[in-house]
């Protein structure tokens, strides 16, 4: 496709793309359409110096679908569809701050996350981005045959692998600001079944659908199965397949949980504030 009405910055070789020449608050239907094919394309496309009201945000993620609200945290009071990532100086606890896909403890997981950026530190706080594409294309054929038809099973909080804390109260006390919005009552289950070689339903490309929810792949033993999730999150998240984003106030990203794991880095104390919204999606196949 030709992109007439955006220019297009890739931020790395593998994917991540810096789209320019766009106002996010008056948006046409042609241009949201290269927005659209650009997305799909580089997986996960940002954007620089926006000024969104909520509302505005609101309209251009619904632009993408409809909004998902997230099973155990509060969004705005004013603007539910909106949830506030909050981290405070002496906070030890960041959200997202390990290689994961959202919603993946969801049997109909999110499909798209939007991240605007309202308070960034002086440095630090980025986030990082990670192909599953790549990561599965780049297997060698036996590995592939290995993993095709195989299911992992995947939660919310990791009780097994993972952070260790079972109840979301513990988990999120280092960030009193994070932890007051667990909704009441806040241990709902999070618990899904997913096919661990995934196909993007709108590209058609299979990629590797694995991230810090999973647990467990079915049929096979305990250490079997952790020798298999180890390798595959290390692999699935090699340097050559990521990109990094610099957070300034007005940024914007737009990332494809269907195709690409993420991680937020905890290397900052200062004051960071985004509003983040995602996308409803599909059962994966
Ligand atoms: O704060 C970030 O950079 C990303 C946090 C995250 O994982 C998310 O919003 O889904
Ligand atoms: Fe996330």
């Amino acid at each position: 496709m030709n992109f007439r009405r955006i220019a297009i910055e890739p931020v790395s070789g593998n994917l991540g793309a810096i789209i320019k020449g766009v106002d996010l608050a008056k948006l046409d239907d042609e241009t949201f359409a290269e927005i659209h094919q650009a997305w799909l394309k580089y997986s996960v496309i940002f954007f620089r110096d926006q000024k969104l009201r909520p509302l505005q945000q609101i309209d251009f993620a619904k632009r993408f679908g409809e909004i998902h609200f997230h099973p155990y945290m509060r969004g705005l009071d004013d603007h539910p569809e909106i949830l506030e990532i909050i981290k405070e100086p002496g906070d030890e606890y960041t959200f997202g701050a390990v290689w994961h896909t959202d919603q993946m403890f969801n049997p109909e997981p999110a499909k798209a996350t939007m991240l605007y950026a309202h308070e960034v530190p002086t440095s630090g706080g980025d986030t990082q981005f990670s192909n599953q594409y790549l990561a599965y294309e780049t297997l060698s054929e036996p590995m592939k045959g290995i993993l095709e038809n195989l299911k992992t099973f995947n939660v919310g909080d990791g009780f097994r692998r993972g952070v260790g804390k079972v109840n979301r109260k513990d988990r999120y006390a280092s960030n009193p600001k994070m932890q007051a919005k667990i909704r009441e009552p806040g241990n709902v289950p999070t618990e899904s079944v997913h096919p661990l070689v995934r196909t993007h339903p709108e590209t058609g490309r299979k990629s590797l659908y694995i991230g810090s929810h999973t647990q467990n792949l079915f049929g096979f033993n305990e250490n079997e199965a952790d020798t298999l999730i180890d390798f595959l999150r290390n692999h699935s998240t090699r340097p050559e397949f990521t990109c990094r984003f610099r957070w300034e106030v007005g940024s914007l990203a737009l990332w494809d949980n269907r195709c690409v794991q993420h991680q937020a880095l905890a290397d900052y104390n200062e004051r960071r504030r985004m509003h983040r919204i995602t996308i409803a999606g599909d059962e994966p196949f």
